[in-house]
């Protein structure tokens, strides 16, 4: 766990950095695809999601949500990355989806540097963020 302090341009300026950004993307989709045949099926996405509690906030579905709507909500978020409809997600969708998702929270977040407690992901595109913003101080 680790807390950071995060606002709406940290994770704009991170998602700008094009490198930076693609290179933590690419280490999040290799550590995500677990049988590693280059694509996330939909049931590695949803393992995914269910770690990275950060797209369950961003839209807004809370802890106390039925399973079964649950299925449906990560169904619909499948279906988001899948743009080409083909089965899978590759790289590529993976890269733009998280990029909108990115942006959003960016939206979201605003001007106010708001407090945030991360589970220990070495992944966590937040925490990358904040990473890069302490790196240039
Ligand atoms: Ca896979």
């Amino acid at each position: 766990m680790g807390v950071v302090i995060i606002d709406g341009t940290t994770v704009r300026d991170f998602v700008n950095d094009a490198a930076a950004f693609t290179k933590s993307v690419d280490e999040q989709f290799t550590a995500l695809d677990l049988n590693k045949d280059g694509v996330l099926s939909r049931s590695e996405l949803r393992t995914a999601f269910e770690s990275m509690r950060l797209i369950e906030t961003h839209f807004g579905i809370d802890v106390a949500t039925p399973p079964e709507n649950l299925a449906t909500f990560y169904d619909s978020i499948f279906d988001k990355f899948d743009g080409d409809r083909s089965g899978a997600v590759d790289r590529h969708e993976f890269r733009e989806e998280m990029k909108k998702i990115m942006l959003a929270i960016a939206d979201g977040l605003g001007s106010f540097p708001i407090r945030m407690v991360l589970e220990d992901d070495p992944n966590s595109l937040l925490q990358k963020a904040a990473d890069l913003e302490a790196s240039k101080i």
